[in-house]
């Protein structure tokens, strides 16, 4: 066995990885230093044995497409565990699996794994080096496609070194797609050992185990002992044609339009204002100094759904992936570029499918997975923000929680207090999509959009949601968004993406105090005249059905709510009971 880097002073790192080496026996050891260089010959590797296919650089240039196993697109919310100590630390919402057992039965998976493969050992900073936020990460992953999508999504390479110094205060992550087989897939987190074991899959947040695994599952625990918190949360900024820029976080789902949001472009009507992508996936917030909530991004690129990215729905991102990026799992063209559905092109003949097949076009199957991705350097993003390297981050004067509902909820929804904002997102529901696998398209709770990312106790998480503000003079104000509410015919009401503009000027203009809204029996809505509409065609009638509250929707809504909550455990935890209590009361009266 081959180990070019024997000589690593950080004692716990050498240790760990010669354990990792010793259980899985790969035939080498390549350390990852972040180089161009390193860059250059692992994709040669990658590109030798077929995990990555060159795309025409006059076209795209740097720009590789990879082909995952059919079986293994999407995260697999089934076989993700959180092992904690005793059952009650995974809480209602994970499935758990005690560490002893787990480790015991993985290392017998593990167990020569990578013979005849390299492992990468790939060091990585989450966050701003040298931000108080930023924590260090490892990686050893036998897959060179992980290896090179982690140093496009994180600070990879000598710097994670440099920071951690001889600490041993690392995230330890092991990685092995074994041979793909479901039936020998788990990914598990061990919080109080800050690590990661996952194996069986190479696709997306099963893999790049800086992602969902670290920064929201593990971090999230450890936010919780520390003092902050990490979630699924973009992060923008919003100037005015004044120069004054407003920062908000904003939660949804996967694959409800989260980096559509980060990169708006303001529609024509907004001359002068301008948005400044922070981050498009993961926030981590702490109480500043100055008594508000503030955030980092703790990634460097985006892991974006390809299908339905186009011209008008995102043009920044079409500019992102431009060059430099690696595509998962979208069609390829014969001249080769890459091609989705929803790119706002006629598909070209000879058009190649995500499996690698002829596509026919009259099958009825979509040429590229539904769940098919960009990976991209945030560095390629127009609107890239001067501060997404900010040590200090950004201060955020609201957060939003958004879901996929095509009733009941409105447009857009203002809590009274923090308090209110938390059972807006403890309450959250959305229609399920091909981000995970499963049926897509059901109405599921997901609280704070952190139903699969939550690394403890969810009712400890509401807590720690309500605790927080204790210590936050000045807390954000919290809002409810709903973009995709439809009429009786499935007809979106809201034209959404560059429009959805619109509701964030709305809600800077209530951070600021320089708008009015009515008081409903769910929170603070807009009254018509209260939206900035100009140039957009939207009819009275249309509007009025994208911002209403409807008593019988919302009465149904809460006993869901209560039920859920119920479920969970979370009885009057948290004044929900009450909450749910004094809306249902208003909702008796409301017209
Ligand atoms: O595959 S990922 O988990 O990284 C993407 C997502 O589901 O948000
Ligand atoms: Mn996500």
């Amino acid at each position: 066995m081959t180990n070019q880097s024997n000589g690593v002073k950080n004692r716990a790192v050498a240790q760990w990885v010669a354990e990792a080496a010793q259980l899985t026996q790969p035939d080498q050891i390549v350390w990852c230093d972040g180089s161009e260089e390193e860059r250059q010959r692992m994709t040669r590797d990658a590109i030798a044995s077929r995990v990555l296919i060159p795309l025409n650089p006059a076209k795209r240039p740097g720009c590789y497409l990879h082909r995952s196993n059919p079986n293994d697109v999407a995260r697999t919310e089934q076989l993700t565990f959180v092992c904690t100590p005793d059952k009650d630390g995974a809480g209602p919402t994970n499935n758990w699996m005690p560490p002893d057992e787990t480790y015991a039965k993985l290392r017998g998976w593990l167990n020569g794994a990578m013979r005849g493969r390299t492992m990468y050992v790939v060091p990585y900073v989450m966050g701003p080096v040298g931000s108080p936020f930023a924590k260090v990460g490892f990686e050893l992953t036998d897959s060179v496609y992980v290896a090179l999508s982690m140093r496009i999504m994180t600070r990879m390479g000598r710097a994670a070194l440099e920071l951690l110094g001889d600490s041993d205060h690392f995230n330890r992550g092991l990685h092995s797609t074994l041979d793909l087989n479901p039936e020998r897939r788990l990914i598990c987190h061990f919080p109080q050992d800050n690590t990661i074991w996952s194996v069986g899959s190479g696709y997306g947040g099963n893999a790049l185990l800086s992602k969902k695994c670290f920064a929201l599952r593990i971090a999230s625990y450890l936010g919780r002992t520390e003092g902050w918190l990490a979630e699924h949360m973009l992060i923008l900024g919003l100037e005015s044609p004044e120069g004054e820029t407003t920062y908000v976080a904003a939660a949804f789902p996967s694959a409800c339009g989260k980096t559509n949001l980060a990169m708006l472009l303001p529609p024509q009507a907004f001359k002068g204002w301008r948005v400044h992508t922070i981050g498009d996936d993961i926030a981590w917030l702490r109480i500043g100094a100055d008594g508000r909530l503030w955030a980092i991004n703790p990634e460097a690129g985006y892991f974006g759904v390809a299908p339905g990215t186009n011209a008008h729905s995102n043009p920044n991102a079409m500019k992102t992936v431009q060059h430099d990026a690696i595509f998962t799992n979208v069609a390829a063209t014969p001249d080769g570029d890459i091609w989705w559905e929803g790119m706002g092109t006629e598909p070209p003949a000879g058009l190649i499918d995500w499996r690698g097949q002829k596509w026919d076009r009259g099958s009825g199957q979509p040429a590229a997975h539904p769940n098919s991705r960009f990976t991209a350097p945030m560095t390629n993003n127009p609107a890239l923000s001067p501060k997404a390297n900010d040590p200090q981050g950004v201060p955020i004067s609201a957060i939003i929680f958004g879901g996929r509902r095509a009733s009941t909820v409105p447009l857009v929804v203002e809590a009274y207090d923090w308090s209110h904002g938390v059972f807006f997102g403890a309450s959250m529901g959305s229609e399920t999509t091909a981000a995970a696998v499963g049926q897509v398209g059901v109405v599921r709770r997901d609280p704070m959009a952190m139903l699969p990312f939550c690394g403890y106790n969810i009712l400890e998480y509401f807590g720690h949601w309500q605790e927080l503000v204790k210590r936050l003079p000045n807390p954000p104000k919290i809002f409810e968004v709903n973009w995709f509410r439809k009429d009786r015919e499935g007809k979106f009401l809201w034209p959404g993406y560059s429009e959805n503009m619109r509701v964030l000027k709305w809600i800077v203009d209530r951070v600021k105090g320089r708008v009015g809204a009515e008081q409903t029996p769910i929170g603070l809505v807009p009254r018509k005249e209260e939206l900035d509409l100009t140039g957009l065609e939207i009819s009275t009638a249309q509007l009025q059905q994208a911002t209403s509250i409807n008593a019988g929707e919302w009465l149904a809504e809460l006993d869901q709510v209560e039920e859920y909550f119920a479920r969970l455990g979370a009885g009057s935890f948290n004044g929900f009971e009450e909450r749910i209590k004094s809306a249902r009361a208003a909702l008796a009266q409301w017209r």
